[in-house]
């Protein structure tokens, strides 16, 4: 097997030592950023995403390999910085206003990572105001409400409405998820997009990019 193989199989796994390893070894041996991120980190995190979809995997080795991940990117961030590589999009990402729960929320926030984007991750509890500032702050193309309550999904719509009425409509597209949240909903509030779960929101936020 390739390095670089070695280095999706090891993501694959959760092996955060091994990953950060071969990472070093890869950027020692002189293979570009850009390479390194989609071909060895990215590559094990897309089958993870897939086979998640398939409920081939469960949370708990999502999180693994999104902990690995982590642990690669923190050697790969300032080769891919002074490469110039850039993130395929910023997605600002938050729990809806009363809101508490957060752990489908970072595992969606780890598979849009995974997927190449940078994340703004701006906690729980999350005002709609708040959810503009961010987008406004970061040029972000997506911002991403998660809510796991049915007395807090409908807060979703007037993050939808305040991003409508602001002068970031049209810039940003709004996706929506969470347990209670279905599509008919997303609709019926104006999202731009809903997802089902974390691998299907990364495959959801590609498609909103613009072209
Ligand atoms: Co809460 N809770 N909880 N809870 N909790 C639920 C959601 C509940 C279904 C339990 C139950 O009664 N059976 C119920 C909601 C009932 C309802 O509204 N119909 C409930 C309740 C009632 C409450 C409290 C009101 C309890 C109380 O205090 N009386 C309270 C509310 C607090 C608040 O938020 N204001 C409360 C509190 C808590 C804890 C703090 C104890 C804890 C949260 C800890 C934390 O998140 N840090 C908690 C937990 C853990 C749960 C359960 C057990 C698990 C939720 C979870 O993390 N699931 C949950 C019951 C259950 O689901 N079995 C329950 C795993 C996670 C990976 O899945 O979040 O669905 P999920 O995320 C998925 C998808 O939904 C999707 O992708 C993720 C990964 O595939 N997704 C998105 C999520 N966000 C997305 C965004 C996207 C796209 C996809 O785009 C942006």
């Amino acid at each position: 097997m390739s390095l670089l193989e070695d280095m999706a199989t090891a993501l694959m796994a959760g092996k955060a030592n091994d990953v950060k390893e071969l990472v070093q070894k890869a950027i020692d041996d002189g293979l570009e950023p850009g390479t390194i991120l989609t071909e060895g980190l990215l590559s094990g995190m897309n089958v993870i995403g897939v086979k998640f979809k398939a409920n081939e995997v469960y949370v708990p080795e999502v999180l693994i390999a999104a902990r690995a991940m982590k642990a690669g990117m923190e050697i790969l961030q300032p080769k891919l910085t002074e490469a110039g590589v850039e993130a395929i999009g910023i997605a600002v990402i938050g729990t809806v206003k009363g809101d508490l729960h957060d752990i489908g929320k970072n595992l969606v926030c780890m598979m849009l990572e995974g997927a190449g984007f940078k994340i703004v991750d701006i906690g729980i509890d999350v005002e709609p105001e708040k959810y503009i500032e961010a987008a406004k702050e970061n040029n972000a193309a997506i911002i991403g409400v998660s809510a796991l309550l049915t007395t807090t999904m409908t807060n979703m719509k007037a993050v939808v409405d305040a991003v409508k009425a602001s002068d970031i409509a049209g810039s940003v597209k709004i996706m929506v998820g969470g347990a209670p949240v279905t599509q008919a909903f997303a609709d019926e509030i104006g999202a731009d997009g809903y997802a089902a779960d974390a691998a299907s929101a990364a495959d959801l936020a590609k498609s909103l990019l613009p072209a």
